[in-house]
């Protein structure tokens, strides 16, 4: 049943509703200026000076994206386009990206902002932006061909949705998602809380990054799409170490970092010196009661996870993937492992025929880092970086948390390497070395079993064709 008084109201909505769509369609005539960003350090906090209020978070080597307000919609412009990334000093990577790097810059939001995001496409083929993790109406999904047109080369369109979930979220392309995303088109998105949240504390440092990998050729600068295991690059936010910032923060602050994974596998994320609690994943924030201390948390494919702590240790703190091979750059893979093999003879033979010929891995592959060996133009070498002691022997997925007393409040920049109290660093024993003595004769466990110095192991194939029973 319609009253009159409901009839009016519904016309005065109608009529405001025709009022709002012409409006902006004259908004979307002059759509926000897209901001360009080309330098790979990282940005300072993007201080909010309109809309709700929040504490913004750093995103590592990245920046976060400037909006304007519309009639109380937070409008962005994103420019999807071919990039140029510095990785690391000597490396740079013809990607794509958004905004003139990759990753695309950081969107942040607060719970309850009504947010309205131009995408204009200038790259060679269609592509289309799908906001992973949110809840939003399906049209709004970003997925090519299910929920959307994919968006053309040269076209813009219009996204627009209520972030009603605060969290940590990623957008990424949902058309050409091999090629888009192996080119490097990913950005992160934080959308705040409203009010305090039982489950989100505030922190003093909030820091962001995604997880990417890249197979680009020595000497090469585009990445091989097709590659779906061996890539050679495992990059935070498209940068390898030694070009990943550190992370500084003041002794005592509560630091929270996330990240997300849009690799091909996993990366178990490992911090020194400290225990942390995965507080937040893609589904939200983790109860009090389903929170554990790790100093090493796994992200999976597709995963975002957040991780606090307070930097009540003081000093560098390594920070890395524990994959060891991915912190390790570009590299052939197809090397037989050299160690303990005198190959002097040969070296000698083979120099002859191949004057440039060189040893490798005989003692192991540490000479890498400081390899004499000339690289390709735009390569970084496979382990290097310099610390206060000497090589790092390090690439890809690392970087340092620097804790310090005197690091002024909000102040991000790089301190010098820690000073160590005297007597607090490992040092070199240049006592006398006794000899090696076997272990005292002791029972074993399980007494009664036969001599372990006779057991030798046979494997035998069984004869071709024919099965054995
Ligand atoms: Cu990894």
């Amino acid at each position: 049943m319609t009253s009159r008084r409901n009839f009016f109201q519904a016309a005065g909505l109608a009529g405001g509703a025709i009022a709002a769509a012409a409006v902006s369609r004259v908004a979307m005539a002059a759509l926000p200026e897209p901001m360009l960003q080309t330098r790979p350090d990282t940005m300072p906090p993007l201080v909010p000076n309109s809309g709700r209020p929040y504490n913004p978070v750093v995103t590592l080597n990245g920046w976060t994206l400037p909006w304007r307000m519309r009639q109380g919609v937070k409008e962005f412009h994103l420019v999807a386009e071919p990039v140029v990334r510095e990785m690391a000093p000597g490396m740079k990577a013809h990607l794509w990206g958004y905004n003139g790097q990759s990753p695309g810059p950081t969107i942040e939001v607060v719970e309850g902002d009504r947010v309205r995001i131009f995408v204009t496409n200038k790259l060679p083929e269609h592509t289309s932006v799908h906001w992973h993790g949110q809840r939003l109406p399906n049209g709004m999904d970003g997925v090519s061909g299910l929920t959307q047109n994919a968006i053309q080369p040269g076209k813009t369109f219009v996204y627009e949705f209520v972030a009603r979930r605060p969290g940590t979220f990623m957008y990424h392309p949902h058309a050409d998602e091999m090629t888009q995303m192996a080119m490097g088109m990913m950005g992160f998105w934080v959308t705040h809380p409203r009010d305090t949240h039982p489950l989100i504390d505030e922190v003093q440092r909030d820091f962001c990054f995604l997880l990417s990998a890249y197979d680009i050729d020595p000497g090469s600068c585009t990445p091989k799409i097709m590659t779906m295991l061996e890539f050679n690059l495992w990059s935070w936010n498209s940068r390898i170490f030694p070009g990943i910032d550190s992370l500084n923060v003041r002794l005592h602050d509560k630091v929270r970092i996330r990240v997300g994974n849009l690799t091909m596998t996993n990366h178990p994320i490992h911090l020194h010196g400290h225990e942390f609690q995965v507080t937040g994943t893609d589904g939200g924030p983790v109860p009090h009661s389903a929170r554990w201390s790790e100093v090493t948390t796994d992200v999976a494919v597709g995963q975002m996870r957040q991780l606090e702590f307070t930097a009540d240790e003081e000093g560098d703190w390594a920070f890395h993937c524990h994959k060891s091979h991915h912190t390790m750059n570009a590299m052939g893979h197809n090397v037989p492992t050299m160690i303990g093999v005198d190959h002097r003879d040969v070296v000698a033979k083979i120099s002859k025929l191949i004057p440039d010929y060189m040893v490798m891995g005989e003692r192991g592959m540490a000479d890498m880092g400081e390899m004499e060996m000339p690289l390709p133009d735009n390569t970084v070498p496979m382990m290097t970086g310099q610390g206060p002691f000497g090589g790092l022997e390090m690439g890809g997925m690392f970087s340092v948390l620097k804790v310090r007393k005197d690091q002024p409040p909000g102040d991000y920049s790089n301190p010098a390497w820690y000073h160590h109290p005297p007597g607090s660093v490992a040092y070199e024993w240049t006592g006398a070395l006794p000899a090696a003595t076997p272990a005292p004769e002791q029972g074993s466990v399980h007494e009664g079993s036969t001599h372990t110095d006779s057991i030798e192991v046979q494997v035998r194939k069984p004869a071709g064709g024919h099965a054995q029973h």
